[in-house]
């Protein structure tokens, strides 16, 4: 059966209850009485519809995947299977770092749709940083989840058979992965038809486009991205995927879920955190009223790495059941310095790919076919253009010199001295 002759139908606000009113798993919720049920499309990611769903007793989440990108329109279709990927991933995730994503209540593949928890009155972090608002416990939730997902879908941890069946179920969602290869990768670096920018970076884009080394090792990032399926990415995790309340900190959206290099993850959170730093000018009423905000920024990407790097070692050292590095050949040895060697080499290599898998994500929302909000809705474009300028000499020093920066106070340093520096 292929999709196109499958019974689907995109949900509306209109026929939602009666489609989805006799599931228990709803109903559980939000009582049988549909008509009390109101349901708000909210969706303003690229890809898919999103409704919440409240009665007096409760609210739900609807996620449903359309079988085109929504960003773009049906001149690009793309499968419903992703639906499929992201409730895989879902369920993996929770496993492996529990309460930090929506607990999934019904799954209807051949809708494509998820219903899961809604997360309230949490809003999109992404916001949060254009607000020049403060979370507490941001950078430990977030470095938690990336060592606790990376290490425990990783050979690291998880039996072998297990997680090659799991490769195995990933690669099937290849049209998300060909986004993230073709949109972050390749893109950027030509004329390509989908690409947009601000007009005053034409100087600098052509100047990118022209630079040898940075092509060259943007494709070297990429044959990293497709060769090395090491362990289970949330694939999408920008801070549009993260949903904060004062408090607490959530993680959704894993549906390009796939099997990558571990650093890819963490690198495209940090350059997400990068580009609000630079996009900051453009958000606050007078001089220098962010400046303080934009310092926060950093300790969180200092914390997030400090977190990231101290959880992974942890799990290294505990809970390493895998085929990798096996206890046999170095603890029951008597040889527990060579492991710790070994973490300090692997520790080290996914510093090196995380710098330059956060410089091509910066490189790519600001040339490729999709921005960010921070740098998108500032409207002057001269400072637009400046914000975006400094983030684009940061992406490139990032991805062209990484194996030269040895720590996170070396990159914040870069982030200072682009910051101060006259760009347009
Ligand atoms: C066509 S989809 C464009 C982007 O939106 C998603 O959030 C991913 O980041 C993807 O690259
Ligand atoms: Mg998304």
């Amino acid at each position: 059966m292929t999709e196109a002759d499958i019974d689907y139908a995109p949900l509306t606000v209109d026929t939602l209850a009666s489609r989805l009113g006799d599931i228990a798993a709803i109903t559980d919720r939000l009582g049988t009485d549909t008509s009390n049920w109101t349901a708000t499309e909210v969706g303003d990611g690229n890809l898919n519809l999103v409704f919440i769903v409240k009665s007096k007793t409760g609210s739900v989440i609807v996620k449903q995947a359309l079988p085109y990108v929504r960003l773009v329109g049906d001149s690009w279709p793309l499968p419903l299977k992703r639906a499929y990927f992201e409730y895989h991933a879902l369920i993996r995730q929770a496993e492996r770092d529990p309460g930090t994503v929506p607990e999934i209540y019904h799954f209807d593949e051949e809708q494509a749709l998820i219903v899961m928890e809604f997360f309230t009155p949490h809003i999109i972090l992404r916001q949060g940083l254009m607000a020049g608002t403060q979370y507490r416990d941001l950078a430990k939730v977030l470095g938690l989840f990336c060592a606790r997902t990376l290490f425990r879908g990783s050979d690291l941890s998880m039996d072998t058979a297990k997680r090659k069946a799991d490769v195995a179920l990933f690669v099937g969602n290849a049209e998300l992965c060909d986004i993230t290869e073709t949109l972050i990768f390749s893109d950027p670096y030509f004329d390509a038809e989908r690409n947009h920018h601000t007009p005053q970076l034409d100087g600098l884009v052509a100047e990118l486009r022209r630079d040898v080394d940075l092509k060259v090792e943007a494709h070297h990032l990429k044959a990293k991205f497709c060769n090395n399926a090491e362990t289970m990415l949330h694939g999408d995790l920008h801070t549009g995927s993260v949903m904060v309340t004062d408090t607490e900190t959530k993680v959704i959206d894993p549906e390009f879920a796939l099997y990558g290099p571990v650093g890819f993850d963490i690198g495209m959170l940090l350059a997400n955190f990068w580009m609000a730093y630079f996009a900051q000018p453009g958000h606050e009423s007078a001089p220098g009223e962010r400046d303080g905000y934009q310092n926060w920024i950093l300790d969180v990407v200092d914390e997030i790495w400090d977190v990231f790097s101290s959880e992974f070692s942890r799990l290294w050292r505990e809970e390493r059941t895998g085929i990798l590095y096996e206890h046999s050949l170095f603890e029951d040895q008597g040889q527990s310095l060579a492991s710790e060697q070994a973490l300090a080499h692997r520790l080290q290599d996914i510093w090196q790919d995380l710098l330059g898998f956060a410089g091509v994500e910066i490189i790519r929302r600001t040339l490729s076919l999709a921005h960010i909000a921070e740098y998108d809705l500032i409207e002057d474009e001269a400072v637009r253009a400046s914000c975006e300028t400094r983030g684009l000499k940061l992406g490139r020093q990032l991805v062209v010199n990484r194996k030269g920066i040895s720590s996170m106070n070396s990159v914040r340093d870069l982030v200072q001295v682009i910051a101060r520096k006259d760009m347009i």
